[in-house]
């Protein structure tokens, strides 16, 4: 699968054009590359079977770009791209985890203080001699030092949603090896976690030797790093590690437990297994005979010990064992019970389709209704709508309405919270649209008070009803505002405000555990995917896995309500809250 490199190339590519000044390579480059990097088909495979033609029928992908892709699938290698490399010999590997450096700045940086790579930067700014180049400053500097950190701190992890396609192709593949019974991926990527380190894969088979041999020749294994009958590790051609362990059927089971992890559920499970006189381990429950008393699945190992089972979501030792014990675990929310996404940009504003294309490839997913929200607002590089814009959206949105049958598309938009926390729209304006997202997209560098009561006059607005991506973190790039969480829940609960759990692979905003500490405070969540491409609608799945993780329940989420129960829901707010 090249999808992933190509879409690395291009994306450089729109860099180093942007460090040349030029005006419309940039955004072209890096659409195609955010279009590919979704893309579930495997660009290689359209273009063996239908060469640059097939490539040009996708959607956003013209001539030029279909002809890099064939040139990549060929020689492994874009002239143009090298090209571009030479005039400006930047690592831009190496800075493509660290946010807030943008290209032009990387040239400057070059330029003036022969800045390649990130140690070099690193060292430019400690020695103080960043802050001394035109345009960057005392402030700059700090803020280059600090995403350099963040970038450190999740060096080695990738994103679930990014790992996800890729493990579950393994899988699949995997299955079909001769001699497998069963496979599955567990540890975090198991559990859902937003960021994977390596992927675990757990199988029971007739003959281990024939899967590991398939294991280790699997075409995106780049490396073999250990080889063994029960036990092999390899690296992907993405970067991150793979290991393989099989297991007989008579330890399934405990092997899935014990792999899925977390390590400190583990250790506490392990804990009341000792208690008992067992023995617990990835081959089984030992009586003191040794004799094993589960082990097959991974449910009998949790009731032998007295436990019901849970969602490996929950396992994170945050309390779940002791409700697992008293048979207290609540009924977290199901994927089935989330029915819509209130998140999406159609080409009203910055998105790839128009909004029929969007309702209908929303509704082949099983989506039983969508909200579309565009841009509204000051974010003129996201093509903010006008008023006129607007109203020509709802027309066709009415229209649309009336064509597409069982299906329903909400009038929504995504407005601009200013600076002071009002909203970059007039009211009777917000008041005609069926739902309405509140963001924070400029001014990100607000001291904690002031961004916390920016953001509290905007849930006081009662036409705001949700608040996108409230903590504005991206992971690996930003760390998200400066903001007093407490005071925001109490804040929202006491307006009715609705917070989204911001679907997008790198977002994920709230995460697990302010999504805990939201329901807690009784504040109403709603997810939406903030797809830009209909490729990108299926990431609603990762913003459920992240609501399951902070425990929510169907009645938590405003997604599991019917249209009609939305609209009356979302109505009632607005009266009731002054
Ligand atoms: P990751 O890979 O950093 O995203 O996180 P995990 O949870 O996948 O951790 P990993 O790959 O180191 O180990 C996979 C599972 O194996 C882990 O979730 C639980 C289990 N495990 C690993 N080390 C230990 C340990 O020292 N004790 C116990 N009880 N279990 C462990
Ligand atoms: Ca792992
Ligand atoms: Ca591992
Ligand atoms: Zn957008």
């Amino acid at each position: 699968m090249l999808n992933l490199k190509i879409a690395k190339v291009f994306s450089q590519m729109a860099e180093l054009y942007t460090m040349k000044d030029d005006r419309f390579r940039p955004r072209a480059y890096e659409k195609a590359a955010r279009l590919i990097e979704s893309m579930e088909d495997d660009l290689e495979d359209i273009y063996k079977k239908s060469g640059v033609k097939g490539l040009m029928e996708i959607e956003g992908i013209g001539k030029g770009m279909a002809e890099h892709i064939e040139e990549y699938v060929k020689t492994g290698k874009i002239k143009n791209f090298e090209k571009l490399k030479k005039d400006a010999p930047i690592d831009l590997d190496s800075f493509s985890s660290v946010g807030g450096v943008g290209p032009k700045m990387l040239l400057a940086l070059y330029k003036n203080l022969g800045v390649k790579n990130i140690s070099d930067l690193e060292k430019a700014a400690r020695a103080g001699k960043v802050r001394r180049l035109p345009r960057f400053g005392q402030k700059t500097e700090k803020n280059i030092l600090r995403s350099i950190a963040l970038s450190r701190e999740h060096r080695g992890r990738f994103l679930l949603g990014f790992v996800s396609p890729i493990v579950s192709k393994m899988e699949k593949d995997l299955a079909s090896a001769p001699g497998v019974q069963k496979i599955l991926a567990c540890g975090s990527f198991r559990r859902r976690r937003e960021t994977i380190g390596d992927i675990d894969i757990l199988a029971s088979a007739r003959d281990s030797r024939a899967i590991m041999e398939y294991f280790v020749s699997l075409p995106n294994v780049e490396k073999i790093i250990a080889r063994g009958e029960t036990k092999s590790m390899v690296r992907l051609d993405i970067g991150i590690d793979a290991d393989l362990r099989v297991v007989p059927e008579k330890s399934f089971g405990a092997a899935l437990q014990y792999f899925t992890g977390s390590k400190d559920h583990n250790i506490e499970l392990r804990k009341i297994a000792i208690k008992k006189g067992w023995k617990l381990n990835e081959y089984g429950l030992f009586d003191k005979n040794n004799r094993q008393i589960a082990g097959r699945t991974e449910e009998e190992i949790y009731k032998k010990m007295g436990l019901d089972w849970m969602s490996p979501e929950m396992r994170e030792n945050r309390g779940e064992i002791e409700l697992a014990l008293a048979h207290k675990l609540p009924k977290i929310v199901e994927y089935e019970d989330v029915i819509c996404d209130l998140q999406m940009h159609t080409t009203y504003s910055d998105g790839a389709q128009g909004v029929e294309e969007m309702a209908e490839a929303a509704k082949k997913l099983g989506r039983k209704y969508i909200a579309i929200t565009d841009h509204v607002g000051h974010l003129k590089i996201a093509g903010a709508m006008d008023v006129k814009t607007i109203e020509r959206q709802w027309r066709e949105i009415d229209g649309l309405n009336r064509k597409i049958r069982n299906f329903r598309i909400l009038k929504g938009c995504e407005a601009d919270i200013n600076p002071d926390g009002t909203i970059a729209l007039e009211d009777k304006y917000l008041l005609k649209f069926d739902i309405v997202l509140g963001s924070i997209h400029s001014n990100f560098k607000m001291s904690r008070s002031e961004m916390t009561k920016r953001l509290i006059r905007a849930m006081e607005n009662p036409r705001v009803d949700i608040i996108s991506h409230p903590t504005g973190r991206v992971i690996h790039k930003r760390s998200g505002y400066e903001l007093d969480m407490e005071e925001i829940f109490r804040a929202a609960a006491r307006t009715k405000t609705i917070l989204e759990i911001n679907s997008y692979p790198d977002r994920l905003d709230l995460n697990d555990l302010n999504i805990r500490r939201a329901i807690e405070h009784g504040v109403k969540l709603s997810l939406g995917t903030d797809s830009h491409s209909k490729n990108q609608l299926h990431n609603l799945d990762l913003g459920i896995a992240q609501a399951r993780r902070g425990w929510a329940k169907k009645g938590d989420i405003v997604n599991c309500l019917t249209a009609d129960q939305i609209v009356a829901f979302l109505e009632n707010r607005k009266r009731n809250v002054k």
